[in-house]
């Protein structure tokens, strides 16, 4: 049948959909060019769902929680019953036509996304970032200017384990920060390691096979301590450097707020003359930079897989927020792209801080935690790729990996293209692109032209001028090169660096590096990597090199390059200096016969120093006495050590007392015999880990029994409960009594 035709046009809704009547745009002729910007017509102002500016943005996302009184389907209606399934009578078989059932349960299967290849394991936390005014020179990124408030989203992570895996392993860790610029959205996608393992991204998949758990038995999970690993490391020497890092105490931080963070690669930053310098990005914790021991890095692993995840949360919910001064190495823009010597376009390689300080350029405060993990932390998408005006990339041939990379992964992670309309991901400045459709799409896009030029949209959207568009690049000169498939003769120092690294470290943090690297390769089964192991750290220094061959009964090689001639850099070693200790957790260990007036003014008093009191008593409940009940928050049953930062024993109520002794008698608890195997096993381990132990008014006694000498180097023995905790502060600043174990080196 012939369809009937009409001259009139079709009727159209508004901004182009069917159904509401419209404006209609008069018939015009065929687009050919712009001649002067047409007036914007009110739907180019861009897709309200995706960038609705001040509301909805990925700072602050739309909360939808189980609202209103009753529980309806996924289309709203409302239901009566969601534990019975449909049943032909009560024991008979379930009918396929329950909808809710097949709605239900369909859901939950598909409940799961694909965990990132790498970097799964994380926790994240939104913040603000203050910029100081002080990058105007080199940088015309409007965020950066002095007191500009901007919103951000941080996720911290490990690199190799999987999505459940422990946050404590020995790895590096990645620091992904997203800035809601007014300019769009800028991701700083850092770890907080430096450089990094391969200078070429090609080789990334390789180095993250060899990381990851063996393929045939899927183990081990979250290590680096296994054969392929230091096979893949010890071929490959260029990952020298940054191996080196990770069997330092960089390696396992102590919090995520306690972590220096690097943006790894040289970037190039242009100011509003069009200038341009070479800079590296770094984030420097207010906290200070400190660590775990090895040993209680292990412990936490089983005692608390979440241990950073915690510890970031609580930190925040006390108001305890962590900062981080964000700075700039700077360096000029020269055609070498070299620093006194350094090819900053390798990432295997530092400038030291001494020949290029740090200057602060900003200041970033994280505030408030994640409303829902999985909408927030797991499907926050970072890209190295996401720049403003005023920063670019440079000719890194890892970067360029990953300008690939990243979008290509979140098209499979998160099921298509349209991952940046996901609230997290949600630009704060207005978007107005022209991409359409695809998997997930929530815009209702009005217009008819999502092309340009166009006349039928009024000829929007328009291209913003070269001083104000984000991807104008430098036109730095590439031509006159031939295609070839190698690196620059500089990416072949593989060893200068490490060397450089290992002088810059203190004796007690050497030992921790030989004790580390000793104890992975004595993970390793082939007899033949342990030995190629050994050849790269004979390059480094002769005395790593012996003291691990010796720790794995083996012969110490001979180096095979000259070591190189380097200064150190005091600014690589992390310890020496005073923080403060806001965050910290105190354990202070009583019984319902100790001195809890103490306890209380020592848990204020811990509470005002801006940290964490926990207290650890036989068992749960409150501690009832005098006074104020005082709250058990663990008991000797759920309380180890690694839990605390420092241990507090409460003294006796009456000055003078042997605490322990006296309240043998009265009250007749284990702690108070001071022999309770649990109390001992929590003062020895925390001793042990170099953590400030002690307590007040009759402690001496239980530490001796503990085999702890009372007078040694943070150990804390006080008159009261507030004496203690000034001390126990006073220790905490130093983050560990290391020389309670003076190193042998
Ligand atoms: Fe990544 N990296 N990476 N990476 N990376 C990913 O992207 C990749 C590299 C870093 O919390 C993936 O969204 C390649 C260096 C962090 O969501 C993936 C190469 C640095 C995160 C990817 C590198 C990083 C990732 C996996 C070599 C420090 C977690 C999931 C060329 C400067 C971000 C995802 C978050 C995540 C690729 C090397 C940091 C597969 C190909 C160097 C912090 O796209």
């Amino acid at each position: 049948m012939a369809t009937e035709h009409s001259d009139a046009a079709p009727e159209r809704g508004e901004g182009g959909l069917p159904g509401k009547p419209g404006p209609v745009s008069p018939s015009v002729a065929e687009p050919t060019h712009s001649t002067e910007p047409l007036p914007a017509k009110p739907d180019q102002a861009g897709p309200e769902t995706v960038s609705p500016t001040g509301q909805a943005t990925g700072a602050a996302p739309a909360r939808v929680a189980q609202s209103g009184a009753y529980l309806t389907t996924a289309q709203g209606a409302r239901l009566h019953d969601t534990d019975h399934s449909l049943k032909a009578g009560a024991r008979g078989p379930v009918l396929l036509q329950d909808h809710h059932l097949r709605e239900k349960i369909t859901h939950f299967d598909h409940e799961r996304i694909p965990e990132r290849v790498v970097h799964a394991r994380g926790a994240a936390a939104h913040g603000v970032f203050r910029g100081y005014g002080t990058a105007a020179e080199v940088c015309k990124a409007a965020f950066l200017a002095k007191d500009v408030e901007t919103p951000v989203f941080v996720r911290f992570s490990t690199v190799l384990g999987s999505r459940g895996s422990s946050d404590t392993v020995r790895d590096t860790r990645g620091f992904a920060t997203k800035f809601y610029t007014d300019e769009g959205t800028f991701d700083l996608v850092g770890n907080n390691i430096p450089v990094f393992f391969i200078q070429d991204a090609v080789k990334f998949p390789d180095i993250i096979h060899a990381g990851k758990p063996h393929p045939d038995r899927e183990i081990p999970q979250a290590q680096s301590a296994h054969d392929t690993f230091w096979d893949f490391v010890s071929l490959h020497t260029e990952a020298t450097h940054h191996t080196l890092w990770n069997m330092s105490d960089r390696g396992i931080p102590r919090s995520y707020r306690m972590m220096e963070g690097f943006g790894v690669h040289t970037f190039r930053l242009v100011n509003g003359a069009g200038e341009t310098s070479l800079v590296k990005f770094h984030w420097k914790p207010k906290l200070g930079v400190h660590s775990l021991v090895w040993e209680e890095a292990q412990l936490i692993n089983g005692m608390d897989p979440d241990f950073h995840r915690r510890d970031l949360c609580d930190a925040i919910e006390a108001g305890a927020f962590p900062q981080w001064e964000l700075g700039i190495q700077v360096f000029p823009d020269t055609p070498d792209q070299t620093f006194e010597g350094i090819d900053l376009l390798d990432p295997t390689k530092i400038v030291p801080e001494e020949r290029a300080p740090v200057q602060p350029i900003g200041l970033m405060t994280l505030n408030a935690n994640v409303t829902n993990f999985f909408a927030e932390t797991e499907q926050v998408a970072f890209h190295p790729g996401h720049l403003v005006p005023g920063i670019d990339v440079t000719d890194d041939p890892l970067l360029a990996g990953r300008l690939f990379s990243y979008l290509d992964t979140q098209i499979s992670r998160l099921g298509g293209p349209n991952f940046a309309q996901i609230p997290v991901n949600r630009p704060q400045a207005p978007v107005n692109d022209m991409f359409r459709d695809g998997m997930h799409q929530t815009a209702v896009h009005t217009g008819v032209a999502p092309y340009r030029p166009n006349s039928l949209d009024g000829g929007c959207p328009f291209t913003a001028g070269a001083d104000t568009g984000a991807y104008v690049e430098t036109p730095v000169r590439v031509s006159e090169a031939r295609k070839v498939r190698e690196a620059p003769a500089s990416f072949e120092d593989h060893f200068t660096q490490p060397r450089l690294f290992w002088l810059s470290m203190t004796p007690t943090e050497r030992e921790h590096i030989i004790a580390a690297y000793t104890f992975e390769l004595g993970k390793c089964y082939e007899q033949a990597v342990k030995e190629r192991a050994l050849g790269v750290l004979a390059n480094i220094d002769p005395v790593l090199c012996e003291q691990v061959a010796a720790g794995l009964g083996l012969p110490a090689p001979e180096p095979t390059v000259p070591l190189a001639d380097v200064e150190a850099s005091p600014a690589l070693s992390q310890l020496g200096a005073a923080w403060p200790t806001d965050g910290r957790v105190v354990g202070i260990v009583a019984d319902k016969a100790a001195d809890l007036s103490g306890v209380r003014a020592a848990r204020q008093a811990v509470l005002d120093a801006g940290m964490t009191p926990l207290v650890i008593a036989p068992a749960g409940g409150t501690l009832d006495g005098d006074g104020e009940p005082v709250t058990v928050q663990r008991t000797f049953a759920t309380a180890r050590s690694v839990e605390f930062d420092a241990l507090l024993l409460a003294g006796a109520p009456a000055a003078g007392a042997d605490a322990y002794g006296a309240r043998d008698a009265k009250a007749g608890s284990p702690l108070a015999q001071g022999t309770d195997p649990r109390v001992l096993l929590l003062l020895t381990e925390a001793y042990r880990h170099g953590k400030a132990v002690g307590g007040w008014n009759g402690a001496s006694a239980l530490l001796q029994s503990a085999g702890i000498d009372p007078g040694g180097p943070g150990v804390i023995t006080a008159e009261s409960g507030t004496a203690a905790v000034a001390a126990t502060t006073e220790a905490l600043a130093r983050h560990r009594a290391w020389d309670r174990f003076p190193p042998a080196l």
